[in-house]
């Protein structure tokens, strides 16, 4: 199918999710050596996601995957969306600080701005572009449906992960195991639709 793959990312959560689900496909897996700055300059996650698959691909000339991925909340206007990494840091809701870890000053602005929000519906969405050798190149998507709890729970996954509880869970997305996040999160089926494209 593919030799090998080279994932770009910086993301350390990315990455474990990723591993876990390509390397038992015998995938041989690469991981950068170096980070390559990527100005995430595009209006939507998939401009975003070409831009570092082929950012990666131009210094290591090997197949590489990029992914930009993201919460949606619509009751916030579709934010924290394609700023969901640095939403802390932006004007929009009130410039967070940054005290104890982007993810939790992230959700710390989260919460406030959904103090008095009742319709807390969300959804985690991935695209995923492919770099090829032949100077062609795939996408793919893959949603995860769910609500925006009133506090964090769990110490797994990453991100927004403590305040997303998936669609028909009792659990957030921190209290699910790697492989239960796999099997529904966005990441996962985006994974898996690439991979359909690749075979
Ligand atoms: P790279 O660009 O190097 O891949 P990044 O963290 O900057 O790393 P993104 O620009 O795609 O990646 O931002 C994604 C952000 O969306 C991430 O930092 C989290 O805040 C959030 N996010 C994405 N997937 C998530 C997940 O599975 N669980 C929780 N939060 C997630």
């Amino acid at each position: 199918m593919l030799g090998k793959l080279l994932i770009a990312t910086t993301n350390r959560g990315k990455v474990e999710e990723i591993r876990h689900m390509l390397q038992p496909l015998g995938i041989e897996l690469v991981f950068p050596n170096k980070e390559i700055p990527v100005e995430e300059k595009g209006c939507s996650f998939l401009e975003n996601a070409y831009l570092k698959a082929r950012a990666y691909y131009e210094v290591f000339r090997v197949p590489s995957l990029g992914e930009d991925s993201g919460l949606v909340v619509p009751a916030l206007d579709g934010y924290p969306g394609i700023y969901s990494s640095r939403f802390y840091s932006i004007e929009w809701g009130g410039v967070e600080p940054l005290e104890d870890g982007r993810d939790k000053a992230n959700i710390r602005k989260l919460l406030k701005n959904m103090e008095k929000v009742s319709d807390r519906r969300a959804y985690f969405v991935s695209f995923m572009v492919i770099c090829l050798e032949n100077g062609g190149g795939l996408w793919s998507e893959g949603r995860c449906e769910g609500e925006i709890l009133r506090e964090p729970r769990g110490s797994g996954g990453f991100g927004y992960d403590p305040v997303f509880k998936p669609m028909g869970y009792e659990k957030s997305m921190a209290e699910l195991s790697i492989d239960e996040k796999n099997l529904i999160s966005h990441r996962g089926k985006a994974l898996n639709n690439i991979l359909k494209l690749l075979k």
